[in-house]
């Protein structure tokens, strides 16, 4: 697909921030489609017949990067699978890409090859708040992740691996950071009315 006809978002933010929630209310509104990079993961790592569901597993467990190879060919089909489905009368293009680019040498890869985004939602929260809600959703959510051993895990690789991605996208101005701690209406009402501002 051509990159210039389409418009790709990220929405980035520790584990627990909202990106979900938040894309689903985007969604609603704008038309969006939304891919989750995790829920991409784990749908490929229950199919059966993938060579890469045992990595999957493990790495998400671990609070590990998956290898961006996996990752981007997920990406990259679910849009094209996207696209192929649109009806001329629908929405133009837009897509949320939720909990990707997750490293900078994937951001890299992304912007090069695939698709550059128009900008980043960035959903900023303190750990001790991500840290209740992720515990709370793992009394019902049955993600392998959801426990306190991984959800360590999974706030170190967020510190040390991912925020720099936000941090480079931030030097070129294109984040948009949201306090993401407050209640989600509360969040949405900020996210809609900036991110409606700047798709213009
Ligand atoms: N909740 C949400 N907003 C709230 C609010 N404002 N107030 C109160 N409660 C709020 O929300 C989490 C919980 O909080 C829910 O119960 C919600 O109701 C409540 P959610 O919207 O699900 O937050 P989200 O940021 O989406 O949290 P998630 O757990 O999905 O974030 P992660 O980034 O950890 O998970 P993801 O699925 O993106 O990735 C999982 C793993 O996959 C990674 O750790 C990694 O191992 C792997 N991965 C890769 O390797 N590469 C990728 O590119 C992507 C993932
Ligand atoms: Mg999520």
């Amino acid at each position: 697909f051509n990159p210039k006809e389409v418009t790709v978002l990220y929405v980035l933010g520790g584990p627990g921030a909202g990106k979900g929630t938040q894309c689903a209310n985007l969604v609603r509104d704008f038309g969006f489609v939304h891919l989750s990079a995790g829920d991409l993961l784990r749908a490929e790592q229950e199919r059966p017949g993938s060579q890469f569901g045992e990595l999957i597993k493990t790495y998400i467990r671990e609070g590990k990067i998956v290898p961006m190879e996996v990752t981007v060919a997920l990406l990259q089909n679910a849009m094209k699978a996207s696209l192929e489905a649109r009806k001329p009368a629908d929405h133009p293009p837009r897509f949320l890409i939720d909990g990707f680019p997750r490293q900078v040498d994937q951001a890299i890869k992304f912007e090069e090859e695939v698709c550059p985004c128009k900008f980043v939602v960035f959903f900023d929260c303190p750990e001790d708040v991500m840290e209740a809600r992720l515990l709370n959703r793992g009394k019902t959510s049955g993600r392998s992740d959801d426990n306190i051993e991984s959800i360590k895990k999974r706030f170190k690789t967020f510190v040390n691996t991912s925020m720099p991605v936000i941090d480079m996208f931030a030097k070129d101005g294109k984040v948009l950071s949201v306090n993401a701690a407050a209640p989600v209406e509360t969040v949405y009402s900020t996210v809609k009315s900036e991110v409606a501002r700047l798709l213009k």
